[in-house]
């Protein structure tokens, strides 16, 4: 886990990028940007949990009273507020927007804040310009250092011991939920927080829909069963799909399947710094085109990994975000052939001065089951 002393120093490069932007504040809201500055991590909620970090001056958090000593106990930052359940909410903010000269300020607000927490900021501070943290964050955020790196690695060990206890219970469970329900005991019980995202477990023609969840359909011999599962650990998110084979599938099953392993690799291979993400798109891309399948792959080739499951840098079409060490995405190429099945291969890996390297190790070559 970070130390107090990372995240402080975040804070300190993140107040330089502010001058070059001439940002005044950022006003972080529950979210990764507000971890990743603070080291307080909550769910948003309704009641407004603010942290104001203005360019020149000290942070501060203001909270609803439940939430004061965890943030204490968290969080690097000293002066912890509570919000006056007698005031208002917006005369409050406006009255701390006041007393940091930032009510006509440019101000930067989590790409994900609720509207409704939102709109009391605009009308707090409506001649206020508000921005995206995105805009100061995104580069830092993009960019792991190794103790984020080993967080990830640790992350992804449990997703992949979790996948590897769950593949051979396809003969003994029947149902998608109870596979979904037992990586998610695998995970929960060797220490992580929670799942990275819903479970999918995809069996038979569900395999088409790529985020389809699980439901209570059963498994049947001669089918793909997609697993697409991530664990959370210290904050950062691990995410890694096998699909499996359940006893003897078709020539053309095998065909496809062949297909997205091959794309798969081609796109780890095309990773290095300095090219444009497109090109790792284009690498996989291209294998399933050729193979005759391109119009059934109907996603980008990958998304960045970190606080957040689906954060940038994107690895898909047209994109020109140029590559650097350190950077961690998911290389996930899948076909979906309505009706029929789908099959999706995907790691996440973290880019290295020579290449990539992928953080999971589970084989990705035809898992019968
Ligand atoms: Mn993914």
């Amino acid at each position: 886990m970070e130390t107090m002393r990372e995240f402080k120093e975040r804070c300190a490069r993140v107040r330089v990028i502010m001058d070059e932007k001439s940002v005044d504040a950022l006003c972080l809201t529950p979210s990764a940007d507000m971890y990743y500055l603070t080291g307080f991590w909550t769910d948003p909620a309704e009641r407004p949990i603010l942290c104001t970090l203005p360019r020149a001056g000290e942070p501060m958090f203001m909270v609803p009273r439940l939430y004061e000593e965890q943030v204490r106990q968290r969080s690097w930052i000293d002066d912890v507020q509570v919000w006056d359940e007698e005031t208002g909410t917006v005369a409050q903010l406006r009255e701390l927007l006041q007393k940091l000269k930032i009510l006509e300020g440019k101000i930067a607000v989590p790409d994900r804040l609720w509207m409704s927490q939102f709109r009391l900021f605009q009308e707090a501070a409506p001649e206020a310009d508000y921005v995206f943290t995105s805009e100061i964050l995104g580069r830092m955020r993009m960019i792991k250092s190794e103790q984020e790196i080993r967080c990830m690695e640790r992350a992804a060990q449990l997703a992949e011991a979790a996948l590897a206890a769950t593949f051979p219970l396809c003969r003994e469970y029947s149902r998608e939920y109870e596979l979904a329900a037992h990586l998610e005991y695998e995970m929960r019980v060797k220490g992580a927080e929670g799942s990275a995202f819903e479970t999918i477990v995809a069996s038979g023609p569900n395999g088409s829909i790529p985020h389809h969840g699980s439901g209570d359909r059963k498994l049947r011999d001669g089918e793909f069963v997609t697993f697409d599962v991530g664990a959370r650990l210290n904050r950062y998110c691990s995410d890694i799909t096998r699909t499996v084979a359940v006893g003897k599938i078709s020539p053309k099953m095998e065909r496809v399947y062949n297909t997205v392993w091959k794309a798969y690799q081609e796109a780890v291979s095309a990773v290095k710094p300095g090219i444009a993400s497109e090109n790792v798109d284009l690498a996989a891309r291209r294998v399933i085109v050729d193979s005759g399948y391109g119009e059934y792959f109907i996603h980008r080739t990958g998304h960045g990994v970190g606080l957040d499951i689906h954060e940038p840098p994107y690895i898909r079409q047209r994109d020109q975000t140029r590559l650097e060490a350190g950077m961690t995405f998911s290389i996930e190429p899948g076909v979906y052939i309505p009706g029929e099945f789908g099959v999706r291969i995907e790691d996440v890996v973290v880019v290295t001065e020579e290449g990539c390297r992928p953080l999971t190790k589970y084989p990705a070559e035809m898992i019968a089951v």
